[in-house]
């Protein structure tokens, strides 16, 4: 599994699953499977234009790998908008851009947490 660290002026991108039940309403960087065939990179730009209707290009790899549910684990790759507003069009239900003062205002699924710290720890000025 793939996700965005996406960066606009200091602060990240967060977003809200809509689905399924069991996460709905917990937070995540947004990104999702990586199908076959296909280069992690090329997978987090298909899933946001999917999700958000945004073209990123992805920076860098977050270092690390966490555990999802048994066979997948998540990968982060930081990302730079470079078309479009995000908006909740599959998936998620809401947005928010998070300054780092602002890390724990949302619940976040705990599988995200560690890249979410790290993410913040290499916002430019965090
Ligand atoms: N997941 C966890 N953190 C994330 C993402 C993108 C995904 N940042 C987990 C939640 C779901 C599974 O991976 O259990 C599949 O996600 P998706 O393909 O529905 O986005
Ligand atoms: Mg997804």
């Amino acid at each position: 599994m793939v996700a965005g660290a996406v960066y606009e002026e200091g602060r990240l991108l967060a977003a809200r699953r809509s689905a399924p039940a069991e996460l709905a309403g917990r937070w995540e960087l947004p990104g999702g499977k990586v199908e076959a065939g296909e280069a992690p990179e090329e997978a987090l730009v298909r899933e946001l234009r999917e999700e958000l209707g945004v073209e990123v290009r992805p920076l860098e790899r977050i270092p690390g790998e966490w555990p999802l549910k048994p066979g997948y684990v998540l990968r982060v790759w930081t990302a730079l908008l470079v078309r479009g507003r995000p908006a909740p069009l599959q998936d998620h239900d809401e947005l928010r851009w998070l300054a780092p003062h602002e890390a724990d205002a949302v619940d976040w699924l705990a599988q995200d947490r560690p890249a979410v710290a790290e993410a913040f720890r290499l916002l430019p000025g965090g």
